[in-house]
């Protein structure tokens, strides 16, 4: 139980007990949490009991523990990774100066901005994926939407609390709007793009997962260098999570890949729509998609704000400390890939200014790794067919493409070539409307949709027709 107040209506390992102002703020947040839980969190399965991992501890064996529980009792609580030692804030103008217990004043505004966006986040996806529950694909799949789901709703408390206990009031207003906004909404919508974007059925799901939920994984580790040590040990903790969602991306997207190919395999034709599969053209286009709207979640290329972020020692680099250079890149240059004029160039610029191009980098290798994962699957299946990664400029709002039309393969091109082929490229509503054919609920404990390959294992050990999720007393 390492630290954890487990008892406590709000559990946390933060000593919130002996701070009764911080206390009583959050304890009032808390019920209107509750209420956003109910009216945008899944929609209706609030009263059942589901499989689920709670955060009892942070450290390495017990920070899982596993159990029916209804969600709405679920117990959403703050936990800080433990502290290191003697931490140092590992770049810019404060390198090697001892991290920072509180937030400094110069940098509040910064800071809180950096946080109130990942704050928002959290809450957004909850709210895109609050219907996906009655067309679920099997009960594993349902208990791991809601695993995400809740695990979300953590991280909003994790941001929540840093606004409570480090930006007084105007943190309290802050955490409060985050309650405010909603995905989508035309007057008050999520801060960035891909959030509020529909999550209408379980390919945008799992492919969100995998794309989206990584661009969480980047910001933060970044965040996690912090100089501010509360962010740091909150963000380290929330990575621990975050590996879980990425992992329900790739499983899921891998075994509808898997099921793809099994019935080109079985009915030999690549068109294994009318047998109830995905066809691997359809995925492509959806990889198009949640790619690029994921891509611009890191800003431009070009940006004084990741500057001044990283020389004020706020948001560093993806592993800072493992990097072999000075760690404050006043002369150093970072190649750039963007648009000038009419072409796509690559130019070395100040690296401060490309800190945001950088991290794109590293999210890009990270994809491509999970799409040669899939392109083995589709190998081994004897099939000739590769899912790419569309070029880093393609349907890009965000940044110097976005000035742009860029072809899948990164030409430049004429808004009537674009008018032309977007169809080939990006989801058509055929598409949409063809994968929501297939998205009727498998409810039965062991039973899986015919679109999706059953997965290797079950979850904790358990076997595959578990009744993850218990259905027995749904609601109205
Ligand atoms: N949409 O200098 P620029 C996650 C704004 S996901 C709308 O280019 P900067 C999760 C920007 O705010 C991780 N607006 O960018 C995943 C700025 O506005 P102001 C979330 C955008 O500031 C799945 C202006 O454009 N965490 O955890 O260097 C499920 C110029 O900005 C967008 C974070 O994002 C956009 N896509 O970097 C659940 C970490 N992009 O200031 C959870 C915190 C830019 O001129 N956020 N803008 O009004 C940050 O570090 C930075 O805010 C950004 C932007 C990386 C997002």
């Amino acid at each position: 139980m390492a630290g954890v107040d487990y008892l406590e209506r709000i559990p946390n390992n933060v000593n919130l007990r002996d701070d009764r102002r911080l206390l009583r703020a959050l304890e009032e947040w808390q019920p209107r949490f509750l209420d956003w839980w109910k009216e945008m969190g899944p929609e209706g399965f609030q009263a059942n009991e589901v499989y689920l991992r709670t955060a009892i501890s942070v450290d390495r064996d017990g920070w899982a523990q596993f159990g029916y529980v209804k969600m709405p009792d679920y117990r959403w609580g703050i936990f800080l990774a433990e502290p290191e030692a003697d931490r140092r804030i590992a770049f810019g103008d404060h390198l090697g100066k001892p991290a920072w217990p509180e937030v400094p004043g110069e940098y509040r505004g910064v800071l809180r901005r950096l946080i109130v966006t990942q704050g928002d986040t959290e809450p957004a996806s909850v709210e895109q994926q609050r219907h996906l529950g009655r067309t679920c694909p099997s009960l594993y799949d349902l208990r791991n939407l809601f695993q995400v789901n809740v695990e979300e709703g953590r991280h909003l408390w994790a941001m929540v609390y840093l606004l409570h206990a480090y930006f007084g009031r105007d943190g309290r207003e802050e955490a409060e709007a985050l309650l405010q906004r909603r995905s989508g909404d035309h007057d008050k919508p999520r801060i960035l793009g891909a959030f509020n974007e529909r999550t209408s059925d379980w390919l945008s799901f799992f492919m969100f997962c995998f794309f989206t939920d990584r661009d969480g994984k980047y910001q933060l580790a970044s965040l996690q260098e912090s100089g501010l040590d509360p962010l740091s040990r909150t963000c380290r903790f929330m990575l621990t999570e975050e590996a879980h969602h990425m992992f329900v991306g790739e499983m899921g997207v891998g075994r509808i890949v898997q099921k793809s190919c099994e019935l080109m395999r079985q009915h030999r034709s690549d068109d294994v729509r009318c047998y109830g599969g995905i066809d691997l053209p359809t995925m492509q286009r959806y990889i198009n998609f949640h790619y690029s709207v994921s891509l611009d979640l890191f800003g431009s290329e070009v940006s004084t704000n990741a500057a001044n972020a990283f020389t004020m020692g706020l948001k560093g680099r993806f592993e800072e400390t493992k990097k072999d250079d000075d760690h404050r890149l006043v002369d150093a240059t970072y190649p750039v890939t963007c648009l000038e004029g009419d072409r796509i160039a690559t130019r070395d610029v100040p690296a401060l200014t490309a800190l945001n191009e950088r991290l794109r980098d590293d999210y890009i290798a990270d994809c491509q790794r999970g799409i040669d994962r899939w392109n083995r699957t589709i190998k081994e299946h004897g099939i000739d067919v590769e899912l790419r990664l569309p070029h880093r400029g393609f349907h890009r709002a965000i940044g110097s493409f976005g000035e742009a039309r860029i072809s899948p393969d990164g030409r430049v091109i004429t808004e009537a070539e674009w008018d032309a082929r977007r169809r080939e490229w990006l989801p058509t509503p055929e598409d949409a409307q063809f994968v929501a054919t297939l998205m009727r609920p498998a409810v039965e404990p062991g039973r899986f949709a015919g679109w999706i390959a059953p997965p290797a294992r079950g979850i904790n050990g358990l076997p595959l027709d578990h009744e993850y999720v218990r259905l027995t007393r749904k609601e109205g």
